[in-house]
């Protein structure tokens, strides 16, 4: 598989509700706008990316594992399942492509059940408290490292 093959941008559970839910936490974008952001920011770099969200562990997993040999690079915002599940994190290793988890609030400076992630110790890199633009930064990152 191409360095340059795309990148693939998932977003965990409850993230579809992007807008409306707790706009003073996660903002007044929505996932549609994260998406558009994703693609504007990987066209710069001439690269491509490709979007999948879900509120289901098993689809998220599913998604993971047909993302070896396909695309280059994830971008993930595991939205609870950051703090919870192993089973993603063991599919997460499976593509053997470089990973950036990404959480629009700071997740640090949030209740104390945010702090631990099952994620950051298989992630390339993690970034917090960015808003939306954590998946521009994390989208540029990858495509120019
Ligand atoms: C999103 C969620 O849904 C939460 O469960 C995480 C993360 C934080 C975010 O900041 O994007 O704790």
């Amino acid at each position: 598989m191409a360095d340059t093959a795309p990148i693939l941008v998932l977003n965990g559970p409850n993230l579809n509700m992007l807008g409306t839910r707790q706009p003073e936490v996660y903002g007044s974008a929505t996932l549609d706008d994260v998406v558009e952001l994703c693609k504007r920011t990987a066209a710069r770099f001439d690269r491509e990316i490709a979007a999948f969200q879900s509120n289901h562990e098993g689809a998220l997993i599913d998604r993971i594992h047909q993302a070896r040999g396909a695309e280059s690079a994830i971008v993930i915002n595991p939205g609870g399942l950051t703090h919870t599940s192993v089973a993603l994190r063991d599919a997460l290793v499976i593509p053997e492509v470089p990973i950036v988890e990404v959480h629009i609030s700071n997740v640090h400076a949030r209740e104390e059940f945010r702090h631990h992630s099952f994620i950051s110790p298989i992630a390339t890199a993690v970034i917090a408290g960015m808003g939306i633009q954590g998946y521009a930064a994390a989208i540029e990152f990858l495509a120019t490292r």
